[in-house]
């Protein structure tokens, strides 16, 4: 059910007399016309549960002085996230990060780990982390997910295993994948910090591979503040990451492997059990807004909005345009201008892509020949903003300014150009 309440941006909305309305260029912000929205209007922005509910979670867990290492809210939120995504075993760590070097040094991986550039550099920084080299393959531009054939010619002998993420909730191509990490004896794992909530074909992320990682930060649709968790049906597997996530303890005084402090608060699990409870209005919501988006946006040359299959359940959570400047005369990075400055924050998730980043753009210089879909579709993505803080009043706004600005891409493209000629 979608809450009545007159949420953020939508009351900022109506109380600002319709200043979407932008008839001429003069009118957009960035040439000096009054913001749409007088606040920030952000993609990430936390979805926030029924407050009181957490408040009183928050006193109970001050009063019992139970503040972390395994109290009742930890337990329960990994009862109820392993519920959700119907696997065996979950345990919740401080944060996805954390979570995917656990889980690569549980595995063994070493040498080389394939994975796409286009993702979080969270991805890369856990395989690095633990001294494995992150060899990027590229991705289809239909589903911006690995493309398996590129998996399999990026195989060496060194290679341990395939990383994949479900970047935007939606699932890799983990038939195939499977199948290439079976013929050539990989492990195959997923960063699945977008996808908590989502479905393949029926089956809830979380079963796929030999593990998978959720992510409950702050900008995700469901957060715990800071949070993650690893989700796995093998029960051994399991087992060691619960060690490792606590510095190797198997009882008092009794350490009997190496660890790391990967373990979530109490206080981090009582958000994340209220945020549970709010799982579907959150989806809802991100889902109204997604369609709203769609139909304002679907029939403008030149942009594509991410598609989410019919087959799957997802949490709709990311909001990804890409835009063909060759047909646009706006380029992405100046429709990103023009939004900013009325107070829209949109981000440029994933770009660069993280072989531009360091340590890997120093280490692999050229690894951007191996990558052009990565490169391309990294240069044309804008997310949008959603979830509770963007009402439907606010969305259409932010859509009737984006048709503005490429109805009159050619004059604003080349005002833009005199006012920053650098850029
Ligand atoms: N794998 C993938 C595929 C990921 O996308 C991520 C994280 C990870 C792994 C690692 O998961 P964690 O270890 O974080 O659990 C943000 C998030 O920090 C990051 O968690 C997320 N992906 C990534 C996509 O986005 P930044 O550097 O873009 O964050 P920042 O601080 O610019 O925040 C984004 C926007 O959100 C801001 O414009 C404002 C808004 N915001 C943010 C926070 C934290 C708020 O309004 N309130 C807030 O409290 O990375």
């Amino acid at each position: 059910m979608i809450p009545r309440a007159c949420s953020g941006a939508e009351c900022t909305l109506a109380r600002a007399d319709s200043p979407a309305t932008k008839a001429h260029i003069e009118d957009l912000a960035v040439f000096g016309g009054r913001p749409a929205f007088p606040e920030m209007l952000y993609v990430g922005r936390p979805n926030v549960g029924n407050v009181e509910r957490l408040v009183e979670r928050m006193r109970d867990l001050l009063e019992r002085r139970r503040l972390t290492n395994g109290g009742p809210y930890v337990v329960e939120f990994e009862r109820q996230v392993a519920r959700l995504a119907d696997v065996k075993h979950c345990i919740a760590t401080c944060n996805a990060t954390i979570a995917l070097q656990i889980l690569i040094r549980a595995l063994g991986l070493r040498g080389e780990v394939i994975v796409p550039s286009f993702t979080f550099v969270a991805t890369a920084h856990a395989l690095e982390w633990q001294g494995i080299t992150p060899v990027f393959a590229d991705i289809s531009e239909h589903n911006h997910n690995l493309d398996p054939t590129q998996v399999e010619a990026a195989i060496t002998e060194r290679t341990s295993g395939i990383l994949g993420v479900h970047v935007w909730s939606v699932p890799c191509d983990v038939e195939a994948l499977a199948d290439i990490a079976a013929r050539h004896r990989l492990e195959l794992i997923f960063d699945a910090a977008h996808a908590f909530g989502s479905t393949h074909r029926g089956r809830p992320i979380g079963n796929f591979g030999h593990a998978e990682v959720f992510s409950f930060h702050a900008t995700k649709f469901l957060n715990s503040f800071e949070g993650g968790a690893i989700v796995t049906n093998d029960d051994s597997l399991a087992a060691s990451l619960r060690l490792m996530h606590n510095f190797g303890f198997a009882g008092y005084d009794d350490v009997i492997s190496i660890g790391i402090n990967g373990k979530m608060t109490e206080i981090a699990a009582a958000m994340g059990i209220t945020s549970m409870e709010s799982l579907q209005e959150f989806i809802a919501i991100n889902r109204r807004n997604y369609s709203l988006y769609k139909e304002e946006l679907d029939a403008i040359r030149g942009l594509e909005l991410i598609a989410y299959g019919d087959h799957d359940r997802t949490n709709y959570q990311y909001v990804v345009l890409t835009i063909d400047e060759t047909i646009t005369a706006l380029t992405r990075d100046q429709l990103q201008q023009v939004l900013w400055a009325e107070n829209i924050m949109t981000r440029r998730y994933f770009y660069p892509g993280c072989h531009r980043l360091e340590p890997y753009r120093t280490r692999f210089p050229d690894a951007g020949l191996r990558l052009p879909r990565t490169e391309r579709l990294a240069a044309r993505v804008l997310s949008l903003p959603n979830g509770t803080a963007v009402g439907p009043a606010a969305a259409r706004a932010i859509c009737r300014i984006i048709r503005h600005a490429l109805a009159n891409g050619e004059a604003i493209s080349a005002r833009l150009k005199r006012l920053s000629p650098g850029r």
